[in-house]
């Protein structure tokens, strides 16, 4: 195996004998088999789709692409046999799709891709040759591979877009020909650069598609208190980012005596009106996604991951037989609720274990406000403009992203909590945990945590940007008084951070590693291009 996608990778260089999140190397090769499938699949849908033949079932082939691209996003997906499965899958459906091209008679190009065809007892071997070092050349397979991650956290949020009926097709045809273009043509260094500033703006078409999912359905989020604490009836634990499941769980866990409680990215969730309705709606619980050990040990209900970030329960863990995944999550021996042919899920086994489990221990009280995305800060935007123009706003903070293990992470609470006062942080993601439990209090009624949602949500803090350069009459974003520091982890940060980039913002810190598949030449690209920085050129404000 080797898998260097996320922030946690080995020694940051890779991780080549076992994943630091868990992954095993026989899982790890299967999930470079499914990488490969996709590959094959997209240069076969490209090349049908450049000679303008209708492709049939292309809806399905489309979700096989986007749910295979999920699953192998960090921590979203640990169960090797449904990896084998997809495998399985995705080869019968490029078989359908090489008839198609057969007899509608458009060439195909010669690839490994196209014509490897074994059993599933082959898969892993395969693997072992098909992954990220299939790629000699450091800096072309660092450029893919950004492309490929940036990628990954589009089809994560499409995929949530998509369940709750809304796609746009001109997303899945550019991944498929990003796949074609990277697999079947030689692309020079500056065209693989293109690949990547269009993979960011492709980002913020996606994260608007499922921004406009969200509020359509659920409608705009509000400035909101979430209870943290806990109520004496036992409860079921939802964590992830899909609002479908969300609505789903809550409809039917309405009126069974169970309460519901978010754990992690789905704290946003309690921003959307839609939801506000239930009364057994209680609160958030817990912390980011890496204190789920401990922290469902003490919430006794079952656990329903809807997307990453699982982490491997430990062997004598409490909580194993109370977790389900659903979507494109899985871990081995949970079950797996599936969506019927209408999208509809039946979550009725929650609900009859929780009927026999302990009520949640308490482990925070209080309450925390967020639900600040863009409709509700456009509503904001003349005190908030005011604020800044009186100098009692002198500076905003974008601290959006993942949140992860590392010790060196407490920079973000540090840095957070020693804020000049008169600052504000914009924060989006699971990033937030960081500091959102600090008290950094308010500027004139404006919180100095203004939490826009998920970090698909990261849309908004883009659309706040531009609101601020319109107030401002400014020529570019880049003007406004906003400094950058993106904690990043898994890859849909990276397609936040691409989608920042195209969107020509610069001067952009990341930490607390920068990115082990960026070559040193791709650095100095970004650092040119861009003004990319780590986030150690923003040291703690120690006055
Ligand atoms: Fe390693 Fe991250 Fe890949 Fe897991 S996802 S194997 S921790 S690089
Ligand atoms: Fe967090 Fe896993 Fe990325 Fe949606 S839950 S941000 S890390």
């Amino acid at each position: 195996m080797f898998c260097y996608q996320c922030q946690e990778t080995a020694k940051g260089i890779g991780c080549s004998l076992r994943g630091v999140c868990g992954k095993t190397s026989d899982l790890s090769n299967i999930m470079d088999m499914t990488l490969f499938t996709v590959r094959g699949i997209s240069v076969v849908t490209t090349a049908l789709r450049e000679a303008k033949v209708t492709i049939k079932d292309e809806s399905k082939v489309n979700m096989y692409v986007i749910d295979a691209l999920f699953a192998t996003i960090t921590n979203a997906n640990f169960d090797t046999d449904t990896f084998i499965h997809r495998i399985t899958k995705g080869l019968a459906l490029r078989e359908e799709l090489k008839a198609q091209a057969a007899e509608a008679k458009v060439a195909l190009p010669n690839l490994d891709e196209v014509i490897w065809t074994g059993d599933s007892t082959e898969y892993e071997t395969k693997g072992e040759t098909v992954g990220v070092l299939r790629e000699k050349e450091e800096d072309v397979r660092s450029l893919k591979e950004l492309s490929v991650y940036g990628i990954k956290g589009i089809a994560a949020y499409i995929e949530h877009a998509i369940n709750l009926g809304y796609d746009e097709i001109e997303l899945h045809e550019f991944i498929q020909r990003a796949f074609f273009d990277m697999t079947a043509r030689q692309l020079p260094i500056e065209q693989l650069i293109a690949l990547v500033l269009e993979t960011g703006e492709m980002g913020v078409k996606a994260m608007a598609l499922l921004d406009k999912a969200n509020t359509e359905r659920y409608g705009n989020p509000e400035i909101t208190k979430v209870n943290l604490g806990t109520r004496n009836r036992p409860g079921i634990l939802i964590s992830g980012h899909d609002l479908k499941d969300m609505e789903q769980l809550l409809k039917q866990t309405k009126g069974t005596g169970i309460d519901v409680y978010t754990h992690g990215e789905m704290l946003p969730a309690h921003y959307y009106p839609a939801f506000k309705k239930y009364d057994h709606f209680i609160g958030n619980y817990g912390n980011s996604w890496w204190k789920q050990k401990e922290e469902f040990e003490q919430f006794h209900g079952p656990i329903l991951f809807t997307t990453n970030c699982i982490v491997p329960p430990k062997k004598n863990a409490t909580y194993t037989e109370r977790m389900f995944t659903t979507g494109a999550s899985g871990f081995p021996g949970c079950k797996h609720i599936e969506a019927d042919a209408n999208g509809n899920k039946d979550f009725s086994e929650l609900v009859e274990i929780a009927k026999h489990c302990e009520v949640p221990t308490q482990i925070e009280k209080g309450e925390i406000v967020g639900g600040f995305a863009h409709h509700q800060v456009f509503q904001l935007a003349d005190k908030v403009v005011e604020a800044v123009k009186t100098g009692a706003i002198k500076q905003f903070v974008v601290m959006a992203g993942c949140d992860g293990r590392m010790n060196s992470r407490e920079y973000y609470t540090d840095y957070a909590a020693h804020l000049p006062k008169d600052e504000v942080i914009l924060t989006a993601g699971c990033a937030k945990y960081r500091y959102n439990k600090l008290n950094l209090g308010d500027i004139g009624g404006i919180p100095r945590v203004l939490d826009a949602g998920q970090c698909n949500d990261s849309y908004s803090l883009v659309l706040i940007a531009l609101k601020l350069k319109e107030a401002f009459d400014l020529d570019s974003v880049n003007s406004l008084p906003i400094t950058y520091n993106i904690a990043w982890y898994e890859q849909k940060a990276v397609i936040v951070l691409l989608a920042l980039l195209s969107l020509g913002v610069k001067n952009i810190h990341i930490g607390p590693t920068l990115p082990a598949f960026v070559s040193p030449n791709v650095l100095n690209v970004l650092v040119d291009k861009f003004g990319l920085a780590p986030h150690t050129d923003l040291p703690i404000n120690k006055d």
